[in-house]
C-alpha cells in the first residue's frame, strides 16, 4: 500500500458510487475498472483500499479484500449476524423465502436471528404458531415491537458490537426496528400502500449503519431469491436441527423424503423435529433436485 492509500469499509453504493468510511470520514469513490473485468464489485460490508483525491473526499476503490463471507440476497459482505424479520400480522410471513435465507446464511456460517415483528397486533397464539417452527434452529427468536418498544433491550444486546444485515419481505418493519433502536438514523418507513405491495421499496439500497457498538445493514425488502445449485444431499446438514437425527436413518444416503425408517420423518412424528420446516426442506429439495438435474442444461 503506498502512503496515501487507506483502508477502509464500503457502506453504501450506489450508482456506481462507493462510499467508504476510513480515518473518521467518508470517501466517495468509483471502481477500477479492473473488478469488472474480474466481475467482483465491492459490496456494503466489503474492506476496501481506497486512493484518494489529493485534499478531497473522493477517490478510487483499488482493492477488495479477502471476504469473511458474502451474502447474494441481499448482497453484502462481512456479515455477523443475519436478523431474519418476519411480520406477526401483515405483510403474511412468506415462510418458504424465510427458509430460503436461512439456508442462504448457514451456507455463509453467519450466525442467524429472527425477529418477529408487529407483535402489538398479533395474538400471543399467533406469534407462538409463528415462533414454533423457528424454535428448534437453536437462534435467537425474538418477539418484538417497532411500536411499542417490545423486545427492543433483548434486540439491542444481540446486535452489540457486531456487523448484523437485517433481510425479510418488504414493508416487516427492518427499517422501524433500527428506527426504535437509534432515533437518530431517521431512516425512512413505509405503509403496506399499493407501490410496497407491487414491489417497490422504501429502503432503495442496503447502507452500513453504526448502531449499538456495531454495525447494521438496512436492506430493501424483496420477495424471491433463487437457491444456489449444490447437490441434493447437502441440504439436510444446513438445517442445524436436523443435525442429532443425520446418520441414524435406515439408509446411508437417505434424504428424508420418501425414504422408510428415517430418522427425521419418525422426529416429525413425535413432534421434535418442525413440521412447517420439515414440509418446508422437501419442498427446497425437490427444487434442488430440479436444478441439479439441469445444471449442464
Ligand atoms: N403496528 C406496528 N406497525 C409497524 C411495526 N413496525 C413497523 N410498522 C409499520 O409497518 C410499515 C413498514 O415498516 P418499514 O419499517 O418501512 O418496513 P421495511 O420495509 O421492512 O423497512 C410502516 O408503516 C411501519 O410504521 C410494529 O412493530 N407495529
Ligand atoms: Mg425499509
Ligand atoms: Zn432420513
Amino acid at each position: 500500500m503506498s502512503n496515501q492509500e487507506l483502508t477502509g469499509t464500503v457502506v453504501r453504493g450506489v450508482g456506481g458510487f462507493y462510499y467508504v468510511h476510513a480515518r473518521g470520514q467518508v470517501y466517495e469513490c468509483r471502481a477500477r475498472g479492473r473488478f469488472r473485468l474480474d466481475e467482483i464489485s465491492p459490496l456494503v460490508g466489503d474492506q476496501v483500499v481506497i486512493a484518494p483525491d489529493e485534499g478531497k473526499n473522493t477517490g478510487f476503490v483499488t482493492e477488495i479484500l479477502p471476504r469473511k463471507n458474502l451474502l447474494t440476497r441481499p448482497p453484502c459482505a462481512n456479515v455477523d449476524r443475519f436478523v431474519l424479520v418476519l411480520s406477526a400480522h401483515l405483510p403474511k410471513a412468506d415462510l418458504l423465502l424465510a427458509d430460503k435465507l436461512l439456508l442462504q446464511a448457514a451456507l455463509q456460517k453467519v450466525e442467524p436471528m429472527i425477529c418477529l415483528n408487529k407483535c402489538d397486533l398479533a395474538s400471543p397464539d399467533e406469534i407462538g404458531a409463528l415462533a414454533k417452527d423457528f424454535r428448534a434452529l437453536g437462534a435467537p427468536v425474538l418477539a418484538l415491537s417497532a411500536k411499542t418498544g417490545q423486545g427492543m433491550s433483548e434486540l439491542a444486546g444481540q446486535l452489540a458490537g457486531k456487523i448484523s444485515c437485517f433481510a425479510g419481505q418488504s414493508a416487516v418493519g427492518k427499517s422501524s426496528l433500527l428506527n426504535a433502536l437509534a432515533p437518530q438514523l431517521a431512516l425512512e418507513t413505509g405503509g403496506l400502500s399499493k407501490k410496497t405491495a407491487r414491489g417497490r421499496h422504501t429502503t432503495r439500497f442496503s447502507s452500513l449503519l453504526p448502531l449499538c457498538g456495531g454495525y447494521a445493514m438496512d436492506t430493501p425488502g424483496f420477495s424471491l431469491l433463487d437457491l444456489a445449485p449444490m447437490p441434493p444431499s447437502e441440504l439436510a446438514q444446513y438445517y442445524p436441527e436436523m443435525a442429532p437425527y443425520l446418520g441414524r436413518c435406515r439408509f446411508e444416503d437417505c434424504l428424508h423424503d420418501a425414504e422408510p425408517d428415517c430418522a427425521v420423518k419418525e422426529a416429525v412424528r413425535n413432534g421434535a423435529f418442525p413440521a412447517g420446516r420439515y414440509e418446508r426442506y422437501k419442498e427446497l429439495l425437490h427444487e434442488l433436485k430440479d436444478l441439479y438435474r439441469r445444471r449442464f442444461d
